[in-house]
């Protein structure tokens, strides 16, 4: 998988490049062209958490997912999806897996920024501090959506679960935004 991954940045830095010289607004274009580096073969190695996890899971009392927003990406291209986890418990709280209707695969991402260049990396679970938030963004952590099953339309909203480590989930309406917006 890394190595697929590696492979798609090297393809990708040839686009970012050509965009860069072309649009305006790379400082969003490019993070995300990065995250989607690599994906297309990305099949293995993967996180999985099945529908049965989800279905199981109790809505949490104590954390919430909000602000969510999804990139409008034409197909077959994934995409990705940021928001803010709130944790009003007592314990740390560990998002360990997301899921969609509208995608038949998502994953948690990390983007880092290296001697200038974005990579990105699955992450297995992500920390949310006891009584603590934590901001998904573009250049960031982000949930990335993969196999999408229809070209989400901007300003529609697409449902997303959220599974934590305790075993609860969360749930949000994330509105589809242009491909271009930028983070806030
Ligand atoms: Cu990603």
């Amino acid at each position: 998988m890394k190595k697929s991954i590696l492979n798609g940045l090297l393809v990708l830095a040839g686009v970012a490049t050509a965009l860069s010289a072309s649009a305006g607004n790379i400082d969003s274009a490019q993070p995300l062209l990065m995250a989607h580096a690599g994906h297309a073969k990305a099949e293995h190695g993967h996180v999985a958490h099945n529908a049965a996890a989800f279905a199981g899971a109790k809505v949490s009392d104590t954390i919430s997912v909000s602000n969510c927003w999804i990139r409008a990406i034409p197909l077959p291209a994934p995409s990705a999806g940021y928001f803010l986890i709130k944790n009003g418990g007592a314990k740390e709280a560990k998002l360990v897996g997301a899921a969609s209707a509208t995608y038949g695969m998502v994953m948690l991402h990390q983007t880092t920024h290296e001697g200038g260049m974005s990579r990105m990396s699955e992450v297995p679970e992500i920390v949310i501090p006891a009584g603590g938030e934590l901001l998904f963004k573009p250049g960031g952590y982000h949930a990335m959506l993969e196999k999408p099953a229809k070209a989400p339309e901007v300003g529609s909203k697409v449902g997303m679960d959220f599974l934590f480590g305790n075993g609860e989930k969360a749930s949000a309406e994330c509105e589809v935004k242009p491909a271009n917006t930028k983070a806030h």
